[in-house]
């Protein structure tokens, strides 16, 4: 039987009380595998809307107004954009089992900000200056484009021995966090401090492990990374993009509240943006707003009304 998406799969619940659950990726995005990990730790079902790797990817900018990373997520109208939001939606749905096994909610998604960037920057010049004159270059054009700089894989050639080291720091920090023979990071149940720092050494060792030889000797880590693989990722099935538009186009976006810091802004046409790479800038009503979230409501010709919601850390808001 295929699995209903937006499903618990230990309580399965129908499919009109539950929205689906659609992510927006594709098998190689290291972000889409850590919301793949979360999904898993929380046993949900869900549908893979796959997208291209390099643009165009037409059907994703209806749904979002612009923003073309990997992975969205979408409920309905409602479109999630950036991992670290997306992991907050999935938890303020499905609380249960959390991703906070150790009362580790704060400091956790701080930890993004490490895994994203800092562990993401050299994990991305260790496979690229690893694969150097095998990357296509249709794929350099579109890095290039989506960083506004040069995706120079000589220069990240030169730069892996450093980044091999720095890697290598990294991941003993892991190894020292499991040193007392706990199965993952927080404690015995596993969470999105495992998710987040998984998904860079799963992105090393599927595409280019030859540079897994950077932690692979490192005490408890092979261990652990095998554990976090073993939970699997829910339950999975397949939507076409254009069953994705269909969904967003009859379904009804959630209705939100503004911050009060925001409510100069508030019913008034915004633009919002990326503040790192993948700037590009999505024009809407804001019509939500928190600490940690910013919410736009457009319409779209193929996607119909949307409301698509950005995390507040990485992204600015202007009027
Ligand atoms: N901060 C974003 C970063 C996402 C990101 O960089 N995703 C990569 C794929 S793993 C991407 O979008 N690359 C360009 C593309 O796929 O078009 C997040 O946490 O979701």
């Amino acid at each position: 039987m295929i699995p209903h998406c937006g499903v618990l799969v230990r309580k399965m619940t129908s499919e009109k009380m539950m929205p689906k659950i659609l992510l927006h990726q594709y098998a190689s995005s290291p972000f889409a595998e850590k919301i793949r990990v979360c999904l898993g730790i929380k046993g949900l079902g869900w549908c893979a809307v796959d997208e291209p790797v390099i643009m165009p990817k037409p059907e994703l900018i209806a749904l979002t107004g612009g923003y073309r990373r990997i992975p969205v997520l979408q409920i309905g109208a409602d479109i999630y954009c950036d991992s670290q939001l997306i992991v907050r939606e999935l938890e303020r749905r499905f609380p249960e089992p959390t991703l906070f096994p150790a009362g580790d909610r704060g400091l956790t998604q701080a930890t993004a900000l490490w895994t994203d960037r800092v562990v993401f920057q050299a994990a991305v010049a260790i496979i690229f200056g690893g694969l150097g004159d095998n990357v296509p270059s249709a794929f350099i054009k579109d890095r290039e484009a989506l960083r506004g700089g040069s995706f120079d894989t000589a220069a990240m050639g030169a730069a892996v021995p450093h980044m091999m080291g720095q890697l290598r720091a990294h991941v003993a920090l892991l190894a020292e966090q499991l040193a007392d023979g706990r199965s993952f990071l927080t404690g015995e149940r596993p969470g999105l401090a495992d998710a987040n720092s998984y998904y860079n050494l799963w992105f090393i060792r599927s595409a280019y492990p030859p540079a897994t030889k950077a932690f692979d000797q490192l005490p408890h880590v092979g261990d652990w990374l095998e554990r976090v693989r073993a939970i699997g990722h829910g339950e999975r099935s397949e939507v076409s993009r254009e069953a994705a538009l269909d969904i967003a186009q009859k379904s009804e976006p959630l209705a939100g509240t503004i911050a009060t810091q925001d409510a100069k802004h508030a019913g008034k046409q915004v633009t919002v943006a990326a503040d790192d790479y993948g700037r590009d800038q999505i024009c809407g009503v804001l019509v939500g707003s928190s600490e940690h979230h910013i919410s736009v409501r457009r319409e779209d010709p193929i996607a119909g009304q949307v409301v698509v919601h950005f995390p507040r850390i990485g992204y600015s808001i202007e009027s």
